[in-house]
């Protein structure tokens, strides 16, 4: 499985193309829609969230709502839209960089000085295509009992100590939670957190916890760099705009223990199969998906663009400026969340297809059957 997505942040629309999806999955594209909508929520969000109402049109790959196994497109439209692919657009020169932002690195790699042609296409709007992929995935990863949650451990200086005890908990707590918080208490204070820095003309960053399971052991391999479930997972989350760090269970963590006070010792019971009574390794060893909950921890930076800029230049003239005074967020941690399942989602999703076959729902199914009845004896 594959997908590509097309579309700058104020183009006419954003597109994706999702090839390799098995034949015979039911797509509900009213999830899909709810997804695109948790993705423009949460506190801190700026004006454009105001204006896009992001919806999914599916344009192929599906009959009656059920795939056909060809490729999957669809489009999510620009309501914002100001440029003209064909002609002559409205889109005022910028030359000034934003620190933190992809504009001088990308204007330095083509040559540009005009810094809309970068930062149009590295805009964190592209990730509203992604999730259109996320949710296909994720009602794919339903079918197996397999759900992806999220909540936001940390905004700013503020991090939560409550620790879930399992998917449906991070599901039942953040599902009333504008910042997706499990815990009422850190909820508010990571919002005074979101109003000081946004009093203040500042930006926060913060920290997306990730759970996804029901996963059965056995996906990814070790046989390969690149097929570890690990390195796959890790890179997707690292992928999302402004990710600057990525853990797998206990994570950097790990480093000040010893070895007998942080690995997941094994049992065996008739009911369970095999299981472990800790999970500081987040459900995966070896590269290989273990039966536990995947867990994995993301790093997102405070959101470059600042409304009291930082010092920069402007790319026409070399002379010190202030960085350019773009519309923006104050905090973007709940919306990256969704796009974290997402990643995540899709991780999963090609780690089942390489496991159990990849073109038709059926015989997916019946081999996960087979396979699940292996691993219990
Ligand atoms: C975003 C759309 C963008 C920004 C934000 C994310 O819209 P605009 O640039 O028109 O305000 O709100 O992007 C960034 C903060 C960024 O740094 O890329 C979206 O749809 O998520």
């Amino acid at each position: 499985m594959r997908f590509l997505t097309a579309g700058e942040s104020h183009g006419k629309a954003l597109t994706v193309i999702l090839e390799g999806f098995p034949k015979g999955v039911k797509i509900n594209n009213s999830v899909i829609n709810s997804e695109l909508e948790k993705r423009m929520q949460g506190p801190g969000r700026g004006g454009r969230m105001r204006i896009e109402k992001d919806k999914v049109e599916i344009l192929s790959g599906l009959r009656n709502k059920i795939t056909l196994g060809s490729p999957i497109a669809m489009v999510v439209k620009n309501k914002d839209a100001k440029i003209n692919p064909q002609g002559k657009d409205n889109l005022e020169e910028k030359n000034i960089v934003r620190p933190a932002h992809a504009d001088l690195a990308g204007a330095l790699k083509y040559g540009e000085k005009d810094i809309n042609n970068i930062l149009e296409r590295a805009s964190a709007r592209e990730t509203a295509a992604r999730v259109c992929v996320g949710s296909v995935c994720k009602q794919f990863l339903g079918l197996f009992g397999t759900k992806v949650a999220s909540y936001t451990k940390q905004i700013g200086s503020y991090q939560s100590s409550k620790n879930p005890k399992d998917i449906n908990f991070i599901l039942e707590k953040t599902k009333n939670s504008m910042l997706k918080a499990i815990d009422k208490k850190d909820e508010q204070a990571m919002l005074q957190q979101i109003n000081k820095a946004k009093e203040e003309k500042d930006s926060v960053g913060g920290v997306v916890e990730i759970w996804a399971g029901v996963t059965p052991a056995g996906l990814g391999s070790f046989m390969q760099f690149d097929q570890k479930l690990d390195a796959k997972l890790a890179s997707y989350l690292m992928s999302i705009p402004a990710i600057k760090g990525v853990e797998i269970g206990a994570g950097f963590g790990y480093a000040g223990k010893k070895g007998s006070h942080s690995h997941d010792a094994v049992y065996y019971s008739k009911d369970k199969g095999y299981y472990h009574k800790t999970n500081n390794s987040g459900g995966i060893e070896g590269g290989v998906s273990n039966g536990e909950p995947i867990v994995a921890r993301i790093a997102m930076k405070p959101i470059a663009t600042l409304a009291k800029p930082l010092d920069s230049v402007n790319l026409k003239t070399k002379k010190r400026q202030k960085a350019s005074l773009i519309r923006s967020d104050t905090a973007a941690v709940a919306a990256c969340s969704v796009v974290a399942e997402t990643m995540c989602a899709i991780a999963l999703t090609e780690s089942y297809l390489d496991k159990f076959g990849s073109d038709s729902l059926a015989q997916i199914r019946s081999n996960y059957k087979n396979y699940l009845k292996t691993i219990k004896k």
